[in-house]
Protein backbone atom coordinates (compact mmCIF):
# COMPACT_ATOMS: atom_id res chain seq x y z
CA UNK A 1 0.00 0.00 0.00
CA UNK A 2 1.42 3.45 -0.70
CA UNK A 3 0.28 6.44 0.34
CA UNK A 4 -0.82 9.40 -2.12
CA UNK A 5 -0.84 13.11 -1.52
CA UNK A 6 -4.04 13.70 -3.67
CA UNK A 7 -4.01 18.01 -3.68
CA UNK A 8 -7.50 19.69 -3.93
CA UNK A 9 -10.92 18.55 -2.69
CA UNK A 10 -13.00 19.67 -5.59
CA UNK A 11 -14.17 17.49 -8.15
CA UNK A 12 -10.67 16.42 -9.16
CA UNK A 13 -9.46 15.61 -5.83
CA UNK A 14 -12.31 13.71 -4.18
CA UNK A 15 -12.61 11.27 -7.86
CA UNK A 16 -8.60 10.80 -7.66
CA UNK A 17 -8.96 9.80 -3.91
CA UNK A 18 -12.08 7.70 -4.80
CA UNK A 19 -10.02 6.15 -7.40
CA UNK A 20 -7.02 5.25 -5.03
CA UNK A 21 -8.70 4.43 -2.21
CA UNK A 22 -10.42 1.13 -4.21
CA UNK A 23 -7.75 0.45 -5.66
CA UNK A 24 -6.13 -0.07 -2.26
CA UNK A 25 -4.17 2.61 -1.94
CA UNK A 26 -3.98 5.26 1.25
CA UNK A 27 -4.61 8.74 0.91
CA UNK A 28 -3.86 11.94 2.07
CA UNK A 29 -6.49 14.34 0.80
CA UNK A 30 -5.04 17.93 0.89
CA UNK A 31 -6.17 21.80 0.84
CA UNK A 32 -4.43 24.66 1.41
CA UNK A 33 -7.96 25.94 2.31
CA UNK A 34 -8.27 26.05 6.08
CA UNK A 35 -11.59 27.38 6.56
CA UNK A 36 -12.79 23.61 5.01
CA UNK A 37 -14.49 21.64 7.30
CA UNK A 38 -12.32 18.06 7.71
CA UNK A 39 -15.89 15.73 7.84
CA UNK A 40 -17.89 17.49 5.05
CA UNK A 41 -14.78 16.58 2.96
CA UNK A 42 -14.92 13.11 4.11
CA UNK A 43 -18.65 12.82 3.87
CA UNK A 44 -18.28 14.01 0.13
CA UNK A 45 -15.63 11.72 -0.45
CA UNK A 46 -17.59 8.35 0.94
CA UNK A 47 -20.20 9.46 -1.20
CA UNK A 48 -23.11 8.22 0.58
CA UNK A 49 -21.22 5.13 1.46
CA UNK A 50 -20.17 4.17 -1.86
CA UNK A 51 -16.58 4.56 -1.05
CA UNK A 52 -14.58 3.17 2.02
CA UNK A 53 -12.68 5.75 3.64
CA UNK A 54 -10.82 3.64 6.32
CA UNK A 55 -7.59 4.71 4.58
CA UNK A 56 -8.19 8.36 3.78
CA UNK A 57 -6.58 11.65 5.93
CA UNK A 58 -7.55 14.70 5.60
CA UNK A 59 -5.17 17.57 5.91
CA UNK A 60 -5.81 21.07 5.51
CA UNK A 61 -3.69 24.41 5.75
CA UNK A 62 0.05 24.56 5.42
CA UNK A 63 1.89 20.96 4.08
CA UNK A 64 5.41 20.72 5.80
CA UNK A 65 7.96 18.56 5.15
CA UNK A 66 7.34 16.74 8.42
CA UNK A 67 3.85 15.92 7.07
CA UNK A 68 4.86 14.21 4.02
CA UNK A 69 7.89 12.00 5.76
CA UNK A 70 5.88 11.38 8.80
CA UNK A 71 2.75 10.46 6.31
CA UNK A 72 5.13 8.40 3.94
CA UNK A 73 3.87 10.46 0.68
CA UNK A 74 5.22 8.38 -2.30
CA UNK A 75 3.79 10.66 -5.28
CA UNK A 76 1.28 13.67 -5.39
CA UNK A 77 -1.59 13.89 -7.67
CA UNK A 78 -2.38 17.63 -8.51
CA UNK A 79 -6.40 19.30 -9.19
CA UNK A 80 -5.67 21.37 -12.39
CA UNK A 81 -6.62 24.56 -10.76
CA UNK A 82 -3.59 24.63 -8.45
CA UNK A 83 -0.74 26.18 -9.75
CA UNK A 84 2.47 24.70 -9.54
CA UNK A 85 4.32 27.17 -8.11
CA UNK A 86 2.63 27.04 -4.89
CA UNK A 87 4.34 27.09 -1.85
CA UNK A 88 2.84 23.56 -0.51
CA UNK A 89 5.12 21.96 -3.64
CA UNK A 90 8.33 23.63 -2.33
CA UNK A 91 8.67 20.44 0.54
CA UNK A 92 7.56 17.87 -2.13
CA UNK A 93 9.82 18.51 -4.16
CA UNK A 94 12.74 19.16 -2.03
CA UNK A 95 11.91 15.09 -1.18
CA UNK A 96 11.91 14.33 -4.65
CA UNK A 97 8.63 12.97 -4.22
CA UNK A 98 6.62 12.98 -8.00
CA UNK A 99 4.18 14.89 -9.13
CA UNK A 100 1.59 14.01 -11.47
CA UNK A 101 -1.90 15.29 -12.38
CA UNK A 102 -5.74 13.82 -11.96
CA UNK A 103 -5.31 13.15 -15.50
CA UNK A 104 -2.15 11.44 -15.65
CA UNK A 105 -3.50 9.23 -12.58
CA UNK A 106 -6.20 7.95 -14.25
CA UNK A 107 -4.50 7.62 -17.94
CA UNK A 108 -2.27 4.62 -15.46
CA UNK A 109 -5.70 3.09 -14.47
CA UNK A 110 -7.46 3.49 -17.99
CA UNK A 111 -8.19 0.95 -20.58
CA UNK A 112 -9.46 1.16 -24.46
CA UNK A 113 -8.93 3.86 -26.73
CA UNK A 114 -8.63 7.55 -25.97
CA UNK A 115 -9.41 10.88 -28.11
CA UNK A 116 -8.33 13.71 -26.75
CA UNK A 117 -9.11 17.26 -27.43
CA UNK A 118 -7.54 20.42 -26.39
CA UNK A 119 -7.32 23.99 -27.82
CA UNK A 120 -8.56 27.71 -26.44
CA UNK A 121 -11.63 27.62 -27.78
CA UNK A 122 -14.48 24.73 -28.72
CA UNK A 123 -13.04 22.24 -26.66
CA UNK A 124 -16.34 21.72 -24.62
CA UNK A 125 -18.42 22.22 -27.96
CA UNK A 126 -15.97 19.56 -29.92
CA UNK A 127 -16.34 17.13 -26.64
CA UNK A 128 -19.49 16.68 -26.78
CA UNK A 129 -19.94 16.28 -30.13
CA UNK A 130 -17.21 13.67 -30.26
CA UNK A 131 -18.81 12.02 -27.49
CA UNK A 132 -22.33 12.19 -28.42
CA UNK A 133 -20.80 10.44 -31.84
CA UNK A 134 -19.10 7.50 -29.88
CA UNK A 135 -22.44 7.29 -28.20
CA UNK A 136 -24.25 6.79 -31.05
CA UNK A 137 -21.27 4.49 -32.82
CA UNK A 138 -22.04 2.36 -29.38
CA UNK A 139 -25.39 2.73 -29.72
CA UNK A 140 -25.88 0.99 -33.39
CA UNK A 141 -24.52 -2.47 -32.15
CA UNK A 142 -22.28 -2.65 -35.35
CA UNK A 143 -19.77 0.07 -34.20
CA UNK A 144 -15.99 -0.02 -33.25
CA UNK A 145 -16.68 0.66 -29.37
CA UNK A 146 -18.84 -1.11 -26.51
CA UNK A 147 -18.91 1.91 -24.33
CA UNK A 148 -17.96 5.30 -24.49
CA UNK A 149 -17.17 7.78 -21.90
CA UNK A 150 -16.84 11.63 -22.01
CA UNK A 151 -14.93 13.29 -19.30
CA UNK A 152 -11.94 15.50 -18.62
CA UNK A 153 -12.66 19.87 -18.38
CA UNK A 154 -15.75 19.58 -19.53
CA UNK A 155 -17.15 18.43 -15.47
CA UNK A 156 -16.63 14.86 -15.27
CA UNK A 157 -13.08 13.66 -14.07
CA UNK A 158 -11.40 10.96 -15.81
CA UNK A 159 -10.40 9.29 -12.60
CA UNK A 160 -14.27 8.76 -12.28
CA UNK A 161 -14.61 7.05 -15.37
CA UNK A 162 -11.54 5.60 -15.90
CA UNK A 163 -11.91 2.49 -13.79
CA UNK A 164 -15.25 1.33 -15.50
CA UNK A 165 -13.17 1.65 -18.82
CA UNK A 166 -12.17 -1.76 -20.28
CA UNK A 167 -10.25 -2.75 -23.85
CA UNK A 168 -13.25 -2.19 -25.89
CA UNK A 169 -14.18 1.17 -24.48
CA UNK A 170 -13.48 4.39 -25.82
CA UNK A 171 -12.60 7.14 -23.48
CA UNK A 172 -13.22 11.19 -25.50
CA UNK A 173 -11.70 13.37 -22.98
CA UNK A 174 -11.69 17.73 -22.93
CA UNK A 175 -8.01 18.63 -21.99
CA UNK A 176 -7.12 21.63 -20.87
CA UNK A 177 -3.84 23.47 -20.31
CA UNK A 178 -3.88 22.89 -16.86
CA UNK A 179 -4.04 19.43 -16.96
CA UNK A 180 -1.42 19.14 -19.64
CA UNK A 181 0.99 20.39 -17.59
CA UNK A 182 0.92 17.87 -15.12
CA UNK A 183 0.97 14.86 -17.45
CA UNK A 184 4.10 12.29 -17.87
CA UNK A 185 2.62 10.12 -20.07
CA UNK A 186 -0.75 10.71 -21.05
CA UNK A 187 -0.94 9.07 -24.43
CA UNK A 188 -4.37 9.69 -26.49
CA UNK A 189 -4.95 7.58 -29.59
CA UNK A 190 -6.02 10.63 -31.59
CA UNK A 191 -5.54 13.80 -30.35
CA UNK A 192 -6.91 17.46 -31.27
CA UNK A 193 -5.73 21.26 -31.30
CA UNK A 194 -8.38 23.62 -32.07
CA UNK A 195 -6.91 26.33 -31.95
CA UNK A 196 -4.34 28.78 -29.86
CA UNK A 197 -5.26 32.21 -28.83
CA UNK A 198 -3.72 34.17 -25.73
CA UNK A 199 -5.36 33.07 -22.51
CA UNK A 200 -4.12 31.70 -18.73
CA UNK A 201 -1.08 33.95 -19.47
CA UNK A 202 -1.56 34.93 -15.57
CA UNK A 203 -0.72 31.10 -15.41
CA UNK A 204 1.30 30.12 -18.23
CA UNK A 205 3.23 33.53 -18.43
CA UNK A 206 4.38 33.92 -21.70
CA UNK A 207 2.27 33.18 -24.59
CA UNK A 208 5.39 30.42 -25.63
CA UNK A 209 4.81 28.64 -22.56
CA UNK A 210 1.27 28.97 -23.37
CA UNK A 211 1.58 26.94 -26.76
CA UNK A 212 4.30 24.29 -25.68
CA UNK A 213 1.72 23.03 -23.00
CA UNK A 214 -1.51 22.99 -25.89
CA UNK A 215 1.20 21.00 -27.99
CA UNK A 216 2.41 18.43 -25.10
CA UNK A 217 -1.11 16.39 -25.78
CA UNK A 218 1.16 15.32 -28.85
CA UNK A 219 3.78 14.46 -26.55
CA UNK A 220 3.46 11.17 -26.10
CA UNK A 221 2.09 9.75 -29.33
CA UNK A 222 3.57 7.36 -31.49
CA UNK A 223 3.76 7.26 -35.23
CA UNK A 224 0.73 5.54 -35.65
CA UNK A 225 -1.18 8.08 -33.56
CA UNK A 226 -3.41 10.75 -35.13
CA UNK A 227 -3.16 14.51 -34.30
CA UNK A 228 -6.02 16.28 -35.63
CA UNK A 229 -4.93 20.21 -36.32
CA UNK A 230 -6.74 23.45 -37.39
CA UNK A 231 -4.60 24.75 -41.09
CA UNK A 232 -6.26 27.95 -40.47
CA UNK A 233 -4.11 28.91 -37.43
CA UNK A 234 -0.61 29.22 -38.40
CA UNK A 235 1.16 27.84 -35.18
CA UNK A 236 -0.80 24.89 -35.78
CA UNK A 237 -0.34 24.47 -39.50
CA UNK A 238 3.38 24.86 -38.92
CA UNK A 239 3.39 22.41 -35.54
CA UNK A 240 1.63 19.97 -38.11
CA UNK A 241 5.37 19.70 -39.69
CA UNK A 242 6.99 18.81 -37.13
CA UNK A 243 4.49 16.42 -34.84
CA UNK A 244 5.46 12.58 -35.02
CA UNK A 245 2.43 11.60 -35.63
CA UNK A 246 0.10 11.26 -38.65
CA UNK A 247 -1.22 14.40 -39.23
CA UNK A 248 -4.94 15.42 -40.28
CA UNK A 249 -6.06 18.98 -40.83
CA UNK A 250 -9.41 20.83 -40.74
CA UNK A 251 -10.04 23.99 -42.58
CA UNK A 252 -12.77 26.55 -42.77
CA UNK A 253 -10.87 29.22 -45.30
CA UNK A 254 -10.01 27.15 -48.26
CA UNK A 255 -9.54 23.20 -49.66
CA UNK A 256 -6.95 20.72 -48.43
CA UNK A 257 -5.41 17.93 -50.66
CA UNK A 258 -6.24 15.59 -48.00
CA UNK A 259 -8.38 16.14 -44.55
CA UNK A 260 -11.69 18.33 -43.45
CA UNK A 261 -12.35 21.34 -45.18
CA UNK A 262 -15.26 23.47 -45.90
CA UNK A 263 -16.29 23.83 -49.60
CA UNK A 264 -19.46 26.84 -49.72
CA UNK A 265 -21.87 25.61 -46.83
CA UNK A 266 -20.52 21.86 -47.90
CA UNK A 267 -18.62 20.04 -45.41
CA UNK A 268 -16.08 17.45 -47.41
CA UNK A 269 -13.76 14.81 -46.27
CA UNK A 270 -11.03 14.15 -48.58
CA UNK A 271 -8.48 10.88 -47.97
CA UNK A 272 -6.40 8.89 -50.84
CA UNK A 273 -8.26 12.13 -53.56
CA UNK A 274 -11.60 10.42 -52.79
CA UNK A 275 -13.86 13.44 -51.68
CA UNK A 276 -17.00 12.60 -49.10
CA UNK A 277 -19.53 15.46 -48.53
CA UNK A 278 -20.36 15.00 -44.92
CA UNK A 279 -23.09 17.20 -44.26
CA UNK A 280 -24.07 21.08 -44.73
CA UNK A 281 -23.81 23.75 -42.76
CA UNK A 282 -27.68 24.40 -43.00
CA UNK A 283 -28.39 21.20 -41.73
CA UNK A 284 -27.11 21.82 -38.29
CA UNK A 285 -27.90 23.92 -35.19
CA UNK A 286 -24.67 25.30 -35.00
CA UNK A 287 -23.71 28.59 -35.88
CA UNK A 288 -21.24 30.45 -36.94
CA UNK A 289 -17.61 29.41 -38.59
CA UNK A 290 -16.18 28.55 -35.24
CA UNK A 291 -18.74 25.99 -34.53
CA UNK A 292 -18.57 24.06 -38.45
CA UNK A 293 -14.33 24.17 -37.64
CA UNK A 294 -15.57 22.57 -34.06
CA UNK A 295 -17.66 19.92 -36.63
CA UNK A 296 -14.75 19.40 -38.71
CA UNK A 297 -12.06 18.79 -36.04
CA UNK A 298 -15.02 15.85 -34.64
CA UNK A 299 -15.69 14.25 -38.44
CA UNK A 300 -11.82 14.17 -38.32
CA UNK A 301 -11.68 12.25 -35.46
CA UNK A 302 -14.38 10.18 -35.70
CA UNK A 303 -13.16 9.13 -38.97
CA UNK A 304 -9.63 8.05 -37.60
CA UNK A 305 -11.21 5.96 -35.46
CA UNK A 306 -13.36 3.99 -37.99
CA UNK A 307 -17.04 5.29 -37.08
CA UNK A 308 -19.55 4.97 -40.26
CA UNK A 309 -20.07 8.03 -41.98
CA UNK A 310 -23.90 7.78 -41.22
CA UNK A 311 -23.31 7.32 -37.43
CA UNK A 312 -21.62 11.01 -37.81
CA UNK A 313 -23.43 12.69 -40.28
CA UNK A 314 -26.41 11.54 -38.12
CA UNK A 315 -25.30 12.87 -34.86
CA UNK A 316 -24.61 16.62 -36.09
CA UNK A 317 -28.12 16.90 -37.42
CA UNK A 318 -29.26 16.08 -34.11
CA UNK A 319 -26.40 18.13 -32.00
CA UNK A 320 -27.39 21.51 -30.28
CA UNK A 321 -24.93 24.19 -28.60
CA UNK A 322 -24.25 23.27 -25.02
CA UNK A 323 -25.16 25.08 -22.19
CA UNK A 324 -23.29 28.40 -21.65
CA UNK A 325 -21.85 28.46 -25.48
CA UNK A 326 -24.07 31.56 -26.85
CA UNK A 327 -27.02 29.64 -25.65
CA UNK A 328 -30.14 31.07 -26.17
CA UNK A 329 -32.11 31.46 -23.13
CA UNK A 330 -35.50 33.48 -23.41
CA UNK A 331 -36.94 36.79 -25.02
CA UNK A 332 -38.28 39.34 -23.14
CA UNK A 333 -40.17 42.45 -24.46
CA UNK A 334 -38.60 41.39 -27.89
CA UNK A 335 -35.41 41.14 -26.36
CA UNK A 336 -33.28 37.84 -27.18
CA UNK A 337 -30.94 36.32 -24.25
CA UNK A 338 -27.86 34.81 -24.52
CA UNK A 339 -26.06 33.38 -22.14
CA UNK A 340 -22.49 32.96 -23.32
CA UNK A 341 -20.51 32.47 -19.78
CA UNK A 342 -18.04 30.44 -21.12
CA UNK A 343 -16.80 32.66 -23.14
CA UNK A 344 -14.12 33.47 -20.60
CA UNK A 345 -11.42 35.14 -22.90
CA UNK A 346 -11.41 37.35 -25.50
CA UNK A 347 -11.32 34.99 -28.19
CA UNK A 348 -14.10 32.80 -27.27
CA UNK A 349 -15.97 36.02 -26.58
CA UNK A 350 -15.54 38.09 -29.43
CA UNK A 351 -17.17 34.58 -31.38
CA UNK A 352 -20.17 35.41 -29.30
CA UNK A 353 -19.81 38.82 -30.44
CA UNK A 354 -19.76 38.04 -34.16
CA UNK A 355 -22.55 35.82 -34.02
CA UNK A 356 -25.06 38.38 -32.75
CA UNK A 357 -27.72 39.15 -35.66
CA UNK A 358 -28.68 42.21 -34.13
CA UNK A 359 -27.81 45.36 -32.31
CA UNK A 360 -27.14 43.70 -28.35
CA UNK A 361 -26.02 44.96 -25.21
CA UNK A 362 -23.41 42.84 -23.84
CA UNK A 363 -22.39 41.86 -20.18
CA UNK A 364 -18.96 41.54 -19.67
CA UNK A 365 -15.42 41.46 -16.77
CA UNK A 366 -14.71 39.08 -14.31
CA UNK A 367 -11.54 37.56 -13.01
CA UNK A 368 -8.41 39.07 -14.28
CA UNK A 369 -6.39 36.67 -16.31
CA UNK A 370 -4.14 39.21 -17.62
CA UNK A 371 -5.60 39.45 -21.19
CA UNK A 372 -5.77 41.95 -23.63
CA UNK A 373 -9.07 43.21 -24.33
CA UNK A 374 -8.97 45.76 -26.95
CA UNK A 375 -9.27 43.14 -30.04
CA UNK A 376 -12.14 42.59 -28.54
CA UNK A 377 -13.79 45.47 -28.65
CA UNK A 378 -12.62 46.06 -31.93
CA UNK A 379 -14.90 44.04 -32.98
CA UNK A 380 -17.93 46.15 -31.25
CA UNK A 381 -19.15 48.52 -33.97
CA UNK A 382 -22.32 47.47 -35.76
CA UNK A 383 -22.45 44.69 -32.99
CA UNK A 384 -22.69 45.89 -30.00
CA UNK A 385 -24.55 48.76 -29.03
CA UNK A 386 -23.64 48.89 -24.82
CA UNK A 387 -20.90 47.36 -23.00
CA UNK A 388 -22.20 46.88 -19.43
CA UNK A 389 -19.08 46.06 -16.83
CA UNK A 390 -18.76 44.21 -13.85
CA UNK A 391 -15.95 42.01 -11.63
CA UNK A 392 -12.31 43.08 -11.12
CA UNK A 393 -11.36 43.69 -14.58
CA UNK A 394 -14.11 46.09 -14.96
CA UNK A 395 -12.05 49.46 -14.89
CA UNK A 396 -9.57 47.77 -16.84
CA UNK A 397 -11.74 46.94 -19.73
CA UNK A 398 -12.83 50.55 -19.24
CA UNK A 399 -9.26 51.86 -20.33
CA UNK A 400 -9.35 49.54 -22.92
CA UNK A 401 -12.75 51.04 -23.82
CA UNK A 402 -11.43 54.24 -24.06
CA UNK A 403 -8.15 54.02 -25.52
CA UNK A 404 -9.89 52.08 -28.70
CA UNK A 405 -12.65 55.15 -28.88
CA UNK A 406 -15.64 52.82 -27.46
CA UNK A 407 -17.60 55.07 -25.21
CA UNK A 408 -21.10 53.00 -24.35
CA UNK A 409 -19.96 51.90 -21.25
CA UNK A 410 -20.94 51.53 -17.57
CA UNK A 411 -19.67 49.71 -14.58
CA UNK A 412 -22.72 47.95 -12.79
CA UNK A 413 -21.89 46.49 -9.38
CA UNK A 414 -23.54 42.94 -9.61
CA UNK A 415 -24.87 40.37 -12.18
CA UNK A 416 -28.32 40.95 -11.29
CA UNK A 417 -27.81 44.74 -11.72
CA UNK A 418 -26.53 44.11 -15.03
CA UNK A 419 -29.37 42.28 -16.36
CA UNK A 420 -32.03 44.91 -14.83
CA UNK A 421 -29.76 47.65 -16.99
CA UNK A 422 -29.58 45.98 -19.71
CA UNK A 423 -33.34 44.86 -20.13
CA UNK A 424 -34.05 48.84 -19.54
CA UNK A 425 -31.40 49.53 -22.38
CA UNK A 426 -32.26 46.79 -24.89
CA UNK A 427 -35.34 47.20 -27.52
CA UNK A 428 -37.94 44.97 -29.33
CA UNK A 429 -35.65 42.81 -32.16
CA UNK A 430 -32.33 43.13 -30.16
CA UNK A 431 -30.25 40.99 -28.06
CA UNK A 432 -28.65 40.97 -23.87
CA UNK A 433 -25.53 38.70 -24.63
CA UNK A 434 -23.43 37.66 -20.93
CA UNK A 435 -20.31 36.89 -22.60
CA UNK A 436 -17.35 38.09 -20.21
CA UNK A 437 -14.30 37.62 -22.04
CA UNK A 438 -13.34 37.28 -18.09
CA UNK A 439 -13.10 34.16 -16.17
CA UNK A 440 -15.25 33.67 -13.28
CA UNK A 441 -13.74 33.46 -10.04
CA UNK A 442 -13.82 37.24 -8.79
CA UNK A 443 -17.88 36.65 -8.06
CA UNK A 444 -18.44 33.11 -8.79
CA UNK A 445 -17.40 29.30 -7.84
CA UNK A 446 -17.60 28.98 -11.77
CA UNK A 447 -18.31 29.82 -14.80
CA UNK A 448 -21.41 27.26 -14.87
CA UNK A 449 -22.95 29.21 -11.66
CA UNK A 450 -22.46 32.49 -13.46
CA UNK A 451 -24.51 31.45 -16.27
CA UNK A 452 -26.92 29.87 -14.59
CA UNK A 453 -27.52 32.98 -12.44
CA UNK A 454 -27.68 35.02 -15.47
CA UNK A 455 -30.38 32.75 -16.81
CA UNK A 456 -32.03 32.50 -13.29
CA UNK A 457 -32.67 36.45 -13.62
CA UNK A 458 -33.48 36.83 -17.17
CA UNK A 459 -36.07 34.32 -17.55
CA UNK A 460 -37.58 36.36 -14.04
CA UNK A 461 -37.95 38.88 -15.97
CA UNK A 462 -40.11 36.94 -18.64
CA UNK A 463 -42.16 35.49 -16.02
CA UNK A 464 -42.98 38.63 -14.43
CA UNK A 465 -43.53 40.10 -18.13
CA UNK A 466 -45.92 37.30 -18.61
CA UNK A 467 -47.89 37.35 -15.33
CA UNK A 468 -48.17 41.42 -16.72
CA UNK A 469 -50.21 39.86 -19.35
CA UNK A 470 -47.77 41.50 -22.00
N1 LIG B 1 -6.73 24.60 -3.99
C1 LIG B 1 -5.69 24.39 -3.12
N2 LIG B 1 -4.59 25.18 -3.22
C2 LIG B 1 -4.47 26.16 -4.16
C3 LIG B 1 -5.54 26.35 -5.07
C4 LIG B 1 -6.66 25.54 -4.96
O1 LIG B 1 -5.76 23.52 -2.26
O2 LIG B 1 -3.45 26.82 -4.20
C5 LIG B 1 -7.94 23.78 -3.86
C6 LIG B 1 -9.21 24.61 -3.63
O3 LIG B 1 -9.33 25.00 -2.29
C7 LIG B 1 -10.28 23.65 -4.10
C8 LIG B 1 -9.57 22.78 -5.15
O4 LIG B 1 -8.19 23.07 -5.07
O5 LIG B 1 -10.72 22.82 -3.05
C9 LIG B 1 -10.09 23.13 -6.52
O6 LIG B 1 -9.45 22.37 -7.52
P1 LIG B 1 -9.66 22.76 -9.05
O7 LIG B 1 -9.59 24.24 -9.18
O8 LIG B 1 -8.72 21.95 -9.88
O9 LIG B 1 -11.20 22.40 -9.32
P2 LIG B 1 -11.96 21.04 -9.65
O10 LIG B 1 -13.28 21.16 -8.97
O11 LIG B 1 -11.17 19.85 -9.37
O12 LIG B 1 -12.25 21.24 -11.23
C10 LIG B 1 -11.22 20.95 -12.19
C11 LIG B 1 -11.24 21.99 -13.31
N3 LIG B 1 -11.02 23.33 -12.75
C12 LIG B 1 -9.98 24.10 -13.16
O13 LIG B 1 -9.17 23.73 -13.99
C13 LIG B 1 -9.88 25.47 -12.55
C14 LIG B 1 -12.57 21.95 -14.04
O14 LIG B 1 -12.48 22.83 -15.17
C15 LIG B 1 -12.82 20.54 -14.56
O15 LIG B 1 -14.13 20.48 -15.10
C16 LIG B 1 -12.69 19.53 -13.44
O16 LIG B 1 -11.42 19.67 -12.77
C17 LIG B 1 -12.77 18.08 -13.98
O17 LIG B 1 -11.70 17.77 -14.83
C18 LIG B 1 -13.22 24.05 -15.07
C19 LIG B 1 -12.39 25.20 -15.64
O18 LIG B 1 -12.72 26.35 -15.36
C20 LIG B 1 -14.47 23.93 -15.92
N4 LIG B 1 -11.34 24.94 -16.44
C21 LIG B 1 -10.53 25.98 -17.06
C22 LIG B 1 -11.16 26.45 -18.36
O19 LIG B 1 -11.95 25.72 -18.98
O20 LIG B 1 -10.78 27.57 -18.79
C23 LIG B 1 -9.15 25.39 -17.37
Amino acid sequence: MKTYMVAGTGISGLSAARLLLETGERVLLYDSNDRLDPTAIREKCADNGQYDTTNLKICLGDMTREILIEEGVTACVMSPGIDLTVPFLIPVRELNIPIIGEIELAYCYSKGDILAITGTNGKTTTTSLVGAIMDADVKSGRGVYDQAFTVGNIGIPYAQRAPLTTDRSVTVAEISTFQLETATSFRPNVSAILNITPDHLNRHKTMECYIEMKEKITRFQCEDDVCVLNYNDPVLREFGKKVKTKVIYFYSQGELEEGVFLRGDQIIYKKDGVETPVCKTNEMNLIGTHNYENVMAAVAMTMAVGVSLDTIRETIRNFHAVEHRIEYTCTVNGVKYYNDSKGTNPDAAIRAVLAMPSPTVLIGGGYDKQSEYEEWIRTFPGHIKFLLLLGATKEKIAKACDACGFTAYRFVDTLEEAVKVAHEMALPGENVLLSPACASWDMFDNFEQRGRLFKEYARALEKAEKEAGK
